[in-house]
């Protein structure tokens, strides 16, 4: 209920951080299952000075509007495009629905089908129900990337689009997107990557000297890519990023909305107030860590991601799913259930997916939480 005269404000402050003790925090070291992560300092500097900025009206902030598209210029070099389209949005979700979105829109299909990997996030689940694409899943190989021949079999005159994923929502895996983009081409059909996770892991991980396939605009048939800065950009919620190789797609998204400050104002998301601070905090970080700043980051999650792969395997009871590409490691167990809930039992924010718990290496996990994480795994394996 809203009281009759407002209470004072340290009485509301009093009384959140009691309810929101409930919560657990990045600092805590016990949420190992997140994709999410601690916001880098000076992301909340930014947040705090610009919450006011809305770039739903961009006429008003108009320096906010040019700092978001350098943003996007930033993201699409760093993923191989001299000339990137696009924007910050809310986030994979919605990167990813204005790709099906793009893609049907472009297209003179009446039954839109997108095929897609089975291990896509849920999120082209709701772009097939808002959008009325119907989804055709394409199987996995025993690694669990997807299988291109099935890929191949599944397109028809109906196929609008095909989706690769460059960083699995549960296994962290990179599809084979050369030989993806390669059908793309030769069907004249457009491939989305989503790379929500892995486009700010791949890049520098590839540098690093990890083995992983290209998956980016460097590839021809790669039409847009998905790209989360509130992932391992360590960028404050919300911010999610879809980019476009051709102006073309974000035209057959854009919606005007001329009675705006700026004029020719046009809306190709799907939000119409948004956060400037956001495209603001990602411009800043992408200065402020640079390239290298990134590599560090990316370096220090691979690193345990190895080393945590090493201690599971050498585990009885449990089991790796597979060998980790990116920052995930995942790992399956007869009774999954019963270690589950001893493990959320004893404070763990994990992520237990069908068959297994990922393990996600975000920039606030550190070995020592890893080690008393493994601790009470042993523990809770030997009862
Ligand atoms: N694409 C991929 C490959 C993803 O993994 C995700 C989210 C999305 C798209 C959608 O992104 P948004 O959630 O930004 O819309 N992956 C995480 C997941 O479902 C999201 C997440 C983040 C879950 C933090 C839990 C959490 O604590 O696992």
């Amino acid at each position: 209920m809203i009281p009759e005269d407002g209470l004072s404000e340290e009485e509301v402050m009093g009384e959140l951080e009691k309810r929101l003790s409930l919560d657990l925090t990045f600092d805590s070291g016990k949420i190992l299952g997140s994709m999410c992560t601690y916001p880098h300092p000076l992301a909340q500097k930014i947040v705090r000075k610009y919450m006011d900025r809305n770039l739903g009206d961009p006429g008003l902030h108009v320096g906010s509007q040019k700092i978001e598209r350098e943003a996007i210029q930033m993201l699409g070099e760093l993923l191989h495009l001299k000339k990137a389209h696009g924007n910050i949005v809310s986030g994979g979700t919605e990167a990813n629905i204005l790709a099906v979105r793009a893609f049907r829109n472009v297209s003179d299909v009446e039954e839109p089908e997108l095929i897609l990997p089975k291990s896509a996030h849920f999120s082209f689940l709701k772009a097939s129900d808002l959008l009325k694409v119907k989804l055709v899943w394409a199987k996995l190989n025993k690694d669990y990337s997807v299988n291109v021949n099935d890929v191949e079999s599944k397109i028809s005159d109906n196929t609008i689009g095909i989706v690769g994923i460059a960083g699995t929502t549960g296994l962290g895996v990179v599809d084979d997107i050369p030989s993806l983009s390669d059908l793309a081409l030769d069907y004249g059909i457009p491939l989305h990557v989503d790379a929500a996770f892995g486009g700010f892991v791949i890049p520098f991980a590839k540098v690093l000297g990890y083995e992983l396939p290209d998956f980016d605009f460097k590839l021809k048939g790669v039409q847009s890519i998905t790209i989360d800065p509130h992932k391992m950009g360590m960028a404050p919620i919300p911010a999610g990023g879809i980019l476009f190789r051709k102006k073309k797609f974000v035209d057959s998204i854009s919606i005007p909305a001329p009675y705006l400050a700026g004029g020719k104002v046009s809306h190709p998301m799907i939000t119409g107030t948004r956060p400037g601070a956001s495209a603001i905090a990602v411009w800043a970080l992408l200065k402020h860590l640079g390239f290298n700043g990134y590599k560090e980051v990316v370096r220090e999650a691979m690193e345990n991601a190895l080393w945590f792969a090493e201690q599971i395997r050498a585990l009885k009871g449990i089991y790796l799913i597979r060998e980790p590409m990116l920052n995930i490691v995942s790992f399956g167990a007869k009774n999954l259930k019963t270690i589950e809930r001893a493990l959320k039992d004893r404070g763990w924010g994990i992520s237990a997916h069908r068959g297994y718990i990922r393990i996600v290496m975000m920039p606030h996990v550190r070995r020592e939480h890893l080690e008393a994480f493994l601790e009470d795994l042993r523990e809770i394996l030997a009862t």
